[in-house]
């Protein structure tokens, strides 16, 4: 790697630490002009500062108005890419219909969101329901627009619960598996979506796409 992507890479994560969203928008508009990869841009740079600022509040060394600001910068840096990424998939077929929410209770969005713009980019039609849905909103409009997939986000190890009541409320409807349900946040592992009887999980918004398109039948 280059000094001065490495170099890049330290400020825009260091851009997050310090929640200053101007310069986080900056760094990725640069990103762009230096031909980085966007995914590149969010994964080796802004991720690495949101996550140190998670890990610190966690150990009681950030506080709640640090880990906002730091969203806040990561919502924006997010955002200033989303065009670039949507470039990256060809969009060739329509791939099916998914429906995208962050479940009940939990409003935490940039990954879910990430995760829909991929989604797109690879050639999937997503309604982003945003955050905080109570599953019977989700379920009525997966029924209402035919979608093949639900996909939920939970970020909290206090509302990963509600993927699994949306789950049994789909068998409890015989909708399964006409719809298939796709759990992701940082909570959630593997066991976790075998537990709770989910069609699959991925780690990133990458393994999203992969994991859609194997349940779509397009891989
Ligand atoms: Co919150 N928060 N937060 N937070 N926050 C976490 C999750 C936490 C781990 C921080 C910590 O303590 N270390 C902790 C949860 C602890 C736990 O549950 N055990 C926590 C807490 C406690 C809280 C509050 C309760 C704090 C409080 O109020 N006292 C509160 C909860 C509010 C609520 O939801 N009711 C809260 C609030 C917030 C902010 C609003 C300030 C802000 C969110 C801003 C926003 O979204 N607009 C925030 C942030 C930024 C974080 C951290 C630091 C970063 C989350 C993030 O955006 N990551 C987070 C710590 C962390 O995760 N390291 C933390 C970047 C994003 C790209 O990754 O979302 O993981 P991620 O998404 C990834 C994958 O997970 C996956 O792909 C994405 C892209 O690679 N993925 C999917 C995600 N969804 C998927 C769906 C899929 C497939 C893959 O299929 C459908």
């Amino acid at each position: 790697m280059s000094e001065e992507l490495e170099k890049l890479y330290k400020d825009m994560a260091q851009s997050i630490i310090d929640g200053d969203s101007d310069l986080a928008v900056e760094l990725a508009q640069k990103s762009i002009e230096m031909g980085v990869p966007p995914l590149d841009a969010i994964t080796k740079g802004f991720v690495i500062g949101v996550n140190y600022i998670g890990d610190q509040f966690g150990a009681g060394e950030a506080f709640l108005p640090e880990l906002v600001m730091a969203g806040e910068a990561m919502k924006a840096a997010v955002a200033t890419l989303e065009p670039e990424l949507l470039k990256l998939g060809e969009a060739r077929e329509t791939m099916g219909k998914v429906i995208l929410a962050t479940v009940e209770g939990d409003i935490h969005e940039i990954g879910k969101t990430l995760v829909g713009t991929m989604l797109s980019a690879s050639g999937f039609e997503v309604t982003d329901l945003g955050v905080d849905q109570p599953a019977d909103k989700i379920i009525g409009k997966a029924l209402e627009i035919d979608a093949q997939i639900i996909g939920l986000s939970a970020l909290l190890t206090t509302t990963m619960v509600r993927q699994r009541e949306l789950i049994e409320e789909l068998d409890k409807e015989n909708l399964r598996p006409r719809i298939k349900v796709m759990v992701g946040g940082a909570p959630i592992t593997r066991d976790w979506a075998t537990k709770i009887k989910a069609d699959g999980t991925s780690e990133d918004a990458v393994g999203a796409v992969q994991l859609a398109k194997q349940l779509v039948g397009k891989s």
